[in-house]
């Protein structure tokens, strides 16, 4: 991969954004080399947790190509939009956990990928914002849909208006961020999550963002009926037998043997 560097140890695997003359910036080559590593992750059985950051200790993603947005008409822009939902969308629907390891500014479209992760975690100089606005264009990569489900309406709309960046601290105060930690200790920190997840049932775990995933918008009650079948198909799989039996006979569970 040109723009990409991939990694896997220890049931997580790690994919970098680099692309340091333009702050990680994504082009239409980046997004579909992300969208790529991602789908060979989610089919690889070793990887369990993936963590996505930005090479160097500025960027995680600056945002879209201004550059190749300039040069674009309508139709490509389209393309260009769609082709980047499509990747936040395997992100999102992905049924093993990602972290976002926000390592440096992520503006425009590298906040919406931050928003497409499970997980957030920022480094202390970590920047976001979504400054389309002041570009003529606005959030195309899902911001105008995924922010305010993640901070509500009212921060979302003067997130987006005013196009402002805010520091890590300010995200972490209204709920876009889960933890902030100096730059040294951010994939420390990451794998540390990654590793308490690895420890619980994989199909549990992805049952359970599907179940938060497509529930979000739904009625209280559609909701409940959506996560109480879940729950119940759950109970003719090996991964629940062993988790129930585990804890009767005292012992850990061994869910990836
Ligand atoms: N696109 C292209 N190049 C970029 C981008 C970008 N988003 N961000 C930075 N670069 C380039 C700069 O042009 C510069 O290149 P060069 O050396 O050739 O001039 C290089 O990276 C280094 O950048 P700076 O010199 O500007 O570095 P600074 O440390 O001074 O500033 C900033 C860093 C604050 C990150 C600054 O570069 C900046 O403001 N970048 C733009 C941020 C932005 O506005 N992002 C939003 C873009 S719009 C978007 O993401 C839309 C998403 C939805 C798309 C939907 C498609 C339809």
């Amino acid at each position: 991969m040109k723009y990409l560097f991939t990694e896997k140890s220890d049931g997580i695997g790690i994919i970098t954004i680099n692309r340091p003359d333009a702050m990680n910036a994504m082009n239409l080559k980046v997004v579909s080399e992300l969208s790529s590593a991602f789908s060979d992750m989610i089919a690889d059985n070793d990887i369990g947790v993936i963590i996505l950051t930005g090479s160097g200790e500025k960027a995680f993603v600056a945002g879209a190509d201004i550059k190749a947005m300039q040069q674009m008409d309508s139709d490509a822009a389209l393309e260009f939009g769609k082709t980047g939902q499509e990747m936040t969308l395997i992100i999102e629907n992905s049924p093993k956990p990602v972290i976002a390891a926000v390592n440096g500014f992520a503006l425009g479209g590298g906040c919406e990928i931050s928003l497409a992760c499970h997980i957030r975690v920022a480094s202390e100089n970590a920047i976001f914002g979504q400054p389309e606005v002041l570009l003529g264009i606005i959030p195309g990569w899902g911001g105008t849909q995924r922010l305010p489900k993640i901070v509500g309406t009212g921060i979302a709309n003067e997130l987006i208006t005013t196009g402002d960046q805010i520091s890590a601290e300010e995200a972490y105060r209204i709920g876009l961020v889960n933890h902030v930690v100096p730059q040294g200790e951010l994939m420390d920190t990451c794998k540390k999550i990654g590793k308490k997840i690895l420890k619980n049932g994989p199909n549990a775990i992805a049952i359970s963002l599907n179940c938060i995933h497509e529930s979000f918008d739904k009625s209280i009650e559609s909701g409940l009926k959506y996560e109480v079948d879940a729950f119940a198909n759950l109970f003719s799989t090996d991964e629940t037998k062993e988790g129930l039996a585990a804890f009767v006979e005292k012992r850990k569970a061994n869910f990836r043997s």
